[in-house]
């Protein structure tokens, strides 16, 4: 990997356009994904392709154009706004004479420099390890030649290509195996939460819609809350008392994005699927934001891929005090409450959602159990 230091770095920044949906947004969202990694965006490039060039992404003319504004913004770093092949990468960085990011690499990177937790790191250190993986191609086998068989390892048939794989792949395992354990650890401390009967409620949404804000609101506690994307990366739950709710366990989440990179869905499934055993969900959305919709969406996707779809779900309509909505609650033909319209920043609109949250308490259904198989034998028998 290239290593940067944050706040060295000015950008250029690429979103190719390939038929369907623009990149103008998405090119903002990077801007702001790069500012969080202390990367300063200098210009925009922008193209429009009928699909990637195999070779270099962008087309010849397009490289050329880059180079030009990297050279006349004297920026040190391109970044793109699609996941690069290795390949692409490589030829890139060749042909612009500066190192190559791509949108996945740059997440990874801002991952890396927030995660906080012993658990968070091992996460992180497993996303980036996978992503290596993928990059690890052939670029050893020219020394594995001049070696010309005299190493031992040679001799073993062995190139260091595969003894880099195989260190990978090492890692891999224990960084598995520790996330595996930490996570048996967190179902114990969950199934006592359940002994406990707290209601359990989840704070989901896309990053920087104000979830730790929200619950530094609810729960008087010091999340860190930062106009930066991914500043909560883990899952933190306090308990809050509720008058005729009881107690309920709410838990503070790591924000959702457009394409997050597959290594990073796979690593931080443990983390997200905390959600899934909520028994109440907080869509929380940056009401103010014109991306909003698409961002819900993004969100109800992820949910749907952790299997938690189908868990009972409050949108928060989050920030109404820059965008001069009213505070309140909208129900749907049920009665329910369906949205709650608030600032979590004043504290308008609030009360809405501590209504919704004794409503949900009230209604909710016995923690599951599973039903004994012995019960269900012998119901079976007696029918
Ligand atoms: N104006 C306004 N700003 C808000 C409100 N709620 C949050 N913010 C701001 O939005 C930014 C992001 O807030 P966070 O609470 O960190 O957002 P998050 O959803 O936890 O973000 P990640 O942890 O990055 O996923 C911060 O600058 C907050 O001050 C609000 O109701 N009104
Ligand atoms: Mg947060």
């Amino acid at each position: 990997m290239v290593e940067r230091s944050p706040g060295s770095d000015d950008a250029v920044l690429v979103g190719l356009d390939f038929g369907a949906g623009g990149y103008a947004e998405g090119l903002e969202e990077l801007s702001l994904l790069a500012a969080s990694a202390g990367i300063r965006t200098r210009a925009v490039v922008r193209g429009r392709r009928d699909r990637p060039d195999p070779a270099h992404f962008a087309g010849s003319g397009k490289v050329d154009e880059i180079k030009r504004v990297l050279t006349e913004q004297g920026a040190s770093i391109a970044i793109f706004n699609h996941a690069l092949s290795p390949v692409q990468e490589r030829n890139l960085e060749k042909a612009l004479g500066c190192p190559v990011v791509d949108r996945t690499r740059l997440i990874l990177d801002i991952f890396a420099q927030r995660a906080k937790s012993h658990e968070g790191k091992l996460q992180v250190e497993l996303a980036r390890l996978e992503y290596a993986a993928t990059r690890l191609v052939r670029g050893w086998m020219h020394l594995e030649r001049q070696r010309g068989g005299r190493g031992f390892l040679s001799g073993m048939g062995e190139t260091q290509l595969e003894v880099d794989r195989r260190l990978i792949a090492t890692r891999v395992k224990v960084l598995k195996d520790k996330l595996a354990k930490l996570r048996r650890r967190r179902e114990v401390q969950r199934r006592a939460r359940e002994r406990g009967r707290a209601f359990t409620v989840s704070l989901v949404g896309y990053t920087n819609a104000g979830k730790s804000t929200l619950f530094n609101t609810l729960t008087h506690a010091g999340a860190l809350a930062e106009n930066r994307l991914f500043a909560t990366l883990d899952t933190t739950t306090r308990r809050l008392y509720l008058p005729e709710a009881g107690n309920v366990a709410i838990s503070d989440t790591v924000g959702f994005i457009r394409d997050l990179p597959h290594t990073l869905i796979a690593a931080f499934r443990a983390t997200l699927e905390e959600a899934i055993h909520a028994e109440l969900l907080l869509h929380v959305v940056d009401a103010a934001s014109d991306a909003r919709e698409a961002q819900i969406e993004e969100v109800g996707k992820v949910l749907a891929e952790i299997g938690a779809a189908s868990i009972p779900r409050v949108l928060v309509w989050n920030k109404i005090d820059r965008n001069g909505l009213q505070p309140g609650v909208d129900r749907d033909e049920y009665d329910r409450i369906q949205r709650v319209r608030l600032s979590a920043k004043t504290g308008d609109g609030v009360d809405g959602l501590r209504r919704a949250l004794i409503e949900a308490a009230a209604s909710r259904t016995s923690p599951a159990t599973p039903p004994n198989s012995m019960d269900v034998q012998r119901q079976a028998a007696e029918a």
